[in-house]
């Protein structure tokens, strides 16, 4: 019997919305009906350029469309909460953007309220599915890099070096008490922890705001904007991190440490990781995803690259293409919004089998331990999640 296609809106038209787009057109079993977006100009424009036929302003009109199966919420962080929990109490599946929620208050609830219904949940943390960061755990998990003694890395950008780079991220009302942490450290600690296996037991970290005043263009602030000299500017001050620095100790006592900034020259988008195991050693970054290192102490290093008849078999599932035809980050989408929708549609989740893709608990736990971040830093010393 031919399976049903999906029906999906999407909240929230800006940069990621439209990338969300683009992935579920390419994984073809879902059709994408419907836009909202509070910018109705903005969600009228999308719709035209991907002939989408539904378009609302106001979100809670679209999660009213009983057509609607999927919601995906691709608004700022403060609304990832009342979007979700009305999603899901109308009985939609809901995959929601990072971080989950502001704080574990909400996340918590978030989680009961999807417990208690039979809808499907994830949080897009889809750097976990580069292909070599799949491969990279399947090393890790199958022991060729034997006993692991420590992992490390940096999440690096720089598109808030100058005192007049503004977006709503840095805006704690809407974007929650820690920035670069929820921001981009919860992608690094969720790939972390699913390399490895194993959660962050205990944090310890410094953070610092290097511009506690930063200048909001009067106009529209944009992530990843050009500083421009002409614009006019009100001084705010600002109450979040630039920088975090962690101590990290995970569950079974390996050590490792992560550098989080949002202020570093010349780093775009860089996530960059490296285990260091008592075999070899394995390095991996965003920048250059399709190339991991792999080294050695008695040996030549290695360069491995992306390529399905040179990962392990798990790892090739996430490939789409042959080796030498390059994949990067609209791809991670599509790989995690494959496996959520094929899940769906297979009723997984009526049958009880356990979700391959990183849900709400995930979600919830991230934001916890972003939570604990701050309290280090606060207080100055260890915190056991
Ligand atoms: P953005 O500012 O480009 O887009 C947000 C959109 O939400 C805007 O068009 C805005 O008008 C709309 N919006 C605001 N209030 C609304 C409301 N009440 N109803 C409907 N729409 C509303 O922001 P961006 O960069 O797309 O980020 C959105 C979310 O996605 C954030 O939570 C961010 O953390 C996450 N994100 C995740 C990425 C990933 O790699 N997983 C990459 C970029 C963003
Ligand atoms: C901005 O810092 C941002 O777009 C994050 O919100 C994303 O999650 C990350 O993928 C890239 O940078």
């Amino acid at each position: 019997m031919k399976k049903q296609r999906i029906k999906t809106g999407i909240i929230g038209t800006g940069f990621i919305g439209a990338a969300h787009i683009e992935a579920l057109r390419r994984i073809g079993i879902c059709d994408v009906i419907a836009v909202a977006d509070i910018n109705l100009d903005l969600a009228k424009k999308i719709a035209r350029r991907w002939d989408i036929p539904l378009t609302y302003e106001r979100y809670e009109d679209l999660i009213k469309n009983p057509d609607i199966d999927v919601v995906h919420i691709a608004t700022p962080n403060n609304l990832h909460y009342p979007v979700a929990e009305l999603a899901i109490r109308s009985g939609k599946h809901v995959v929601c953007e990072k971080p989950l929620a502001l704080n574990t208050k909400e996340a918590k609830a978030l989680l009961e309220i999807a417990g208690n219904s039979n809808c499907v949940t994830a949080v897009s943390f889809n750097l976990r599915y580069y292909p070599l960061v799949q491969q990279a755990r399947k090393m890790v998990q199958g022991n060729s890099l034997g006993r692991i003694f420590s992992y490390h890395g940096r999440y690096l950008q720089d598109w808030l070096l100058f005192d007049t780079d503004y977006s709503w991220r840095v805006d704690s009302s809407i974007s929650g008490p820690t920035r670069a942490i929820s921001d981009i450290g919860s992608h690094w600690l969720d790939m972390a922890e699913y390399i490895l296996g194993q959660r962050v037991a205990a944090v310890c970290a410094d953070i610092r705001t290097f511009h506690p005043v930063r200048k909001k263009p009067k106009a529209s602030g944009k992530t990843f904007q050009k500083a421009s000299e002409d614009q006019e500017y009100e001084n705010v001050e600002i109450d979040t991190e630039d920088y975090a620095a962690l101590l990290i100790r995970f569950e079974n006592d390996v050590p490792g440490t992560l550098t989080i900034s949002q202020a570093s020259a010349g780093r775009k988008n860089y996530l960059e990781f490296e285990v260091d195991g008592e075999k070899k050693a394995l390095s991996w970054n965003s920048e250059n995803p399709n190339e991991m290192w792999i080294g050695k102490r008695d040996s030549f290093n290695q360069l491995l690259i992306k390529d399905p008849s040179l990962v392990d078999e798990g790892a090739a599932q996430f490939i789409s293409f042959p080796g030498g035809h390059t994949e990067g980050f609209p791809d991670t989408q599509k790989q995690l919004f494959k496996q959520v929708y094929e899940y769906i549609q297979e009723e997984n989740h009526i049958k009880g089998i356990a979700a391959p893709f990183p849900t709400f608990k995930d979600g919830c736990h991230i934001v916890a331990l972003s939570e604990a971040i701050l309290q280090s830093a606060r207080s100055h010393a260890w915190v056991e999640l």
